[in-house]
């Protein structure tokens, strides 16, 4: 049987989608998690083939993988490649990533399916963003013939993310053979309730945190959040100017850690730094999250801060 292991956000759930059918379970790790757990690992055994969709696991959890079944990884991310497994990632064989803006679009392509599905992917992983790629004119051609607007395809996006906003790790895997079965998928989802009143108390939460009072040490805004839903990302980039620090940290979310984000001009840095103290961390050149212990978290703020100014 086979396994879809898929990331959470927009495009790991329409990816996943793409590829589902009633031979294939599929599942996604523990919300903030790019590694799998033992637990996790050895339910997975029981599977022959297993699919990646869209999901940048850790090197050390692909390789357990690798020795219990079949893997296929569907992405454009750039990374490690691990003997064994199968890659289709044309962004490893060097093709642009305006060309292949999602990995929804890659497996799209892979099935010969182009459905509503392969574009939101990309939608989801670019935003606004996409407007300005050449891959705007091949979306702006499909929902002139589905005759869906632009904010719709961002309405659709905030829904489905909204189940991970929650922490809601349980309705991001139904939601993929809930996809897979509508007829009208873009419907389905405009009109999901559930999604709907998620959005709903996450856009409430959202606000309330960038209302909530921050301190500003060297002109860098660092502003602390008390909130269970995993809206850390949205708030530092809505706090963002594109140039000054801004930092942000969420004792709500995990019961013993904080998250903290980063982001600023370069924070690869800043990354480093967090591996090296032994934290959970990730990111690009502008943004760090890391998940660190509370007793911890001050301590590491005070770090960040030597660190970057
Ligand atoms: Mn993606």
């Amino acid at each position: 049987m086979r396994l879809i292991l898929h990331h959470w956000d927009t495009d790991g759930i329409c990816s996943a989608a793409l590829l589902y059918n009633e031979e294939s379970k599929n599942m996604t790790p523990i919300i903030g998690n790019y590694f799998l757990t033992d637990d996790e690992i050895e339910r997975i055994s029981q599977f022959d083939e297993i699919y990646i969709a869209d999901l940048a696991l850790h090197e050390d959890s692909l390789k357990k993988l690798v020795e219990v079944a079949r893997v296929k990884v569907f992405d454009h991310h750039l990374t490690k490649k691990i003997d064994g497994v199968e890659y289709i990632n044309p962004i490893m064989n060097g093709k642009e990533e305006e060309e292949y803006p999602s990995a929804s679009w890659i497996v799209g392509e892979f099935l010969e399916k182009e459905n509503i599905l392969s574009f939101l992917g990309a939608v989801g992983d670019w935003e606004e963003r996409i407007k300005q790629t050449k891959f705007y004119s091949k979306l702006q051609k499909f929902m002139k013939k589905e005759g869906i607007s632009f904010k719709e395809m961002l309405e659709m996006v905030s829904l489905l993310d909204s189940n991970y906003k929650m922490g809601n790790k349980k309705e991001v895997e139904k939601a993929v053979s809930m996809l897979w079965k509508a007829d009208d998928i873009a419907n389905f989802i405009l009109n999901n309730r559930k999604w709907r009143e998620n959005k709903r108390k996450i856009e409430k939460e959202i606000i309330k945190a960038i209302d909530e009072e921050e301190i500003i040490i060297r002109g860098i805004r660092i502003k602390e959040i008390d909130c269970p839903y995993n809206i850390i990302s949205t708030v530092a980039r809505r706090l963002w100017n594109g140039k000054e620090y801004v930092i942000v940290v969420n004792k709500g979310y995990f019961e013993k850690e904080c998250q903290v984000y980063v982001r600023g001009e370069n924070v690869a840095h800043l990354i480093k730094m967090a591996h090296q103290l032994g934290y959970i961390a990730g990111g690009k050149k502008n943004v760090m999250g890391a998940i660190v212990p509370k007793q911890e978290c001050n301590e590491f703020i005070e770090k960040i801060l030597e660190v970057i100014k």
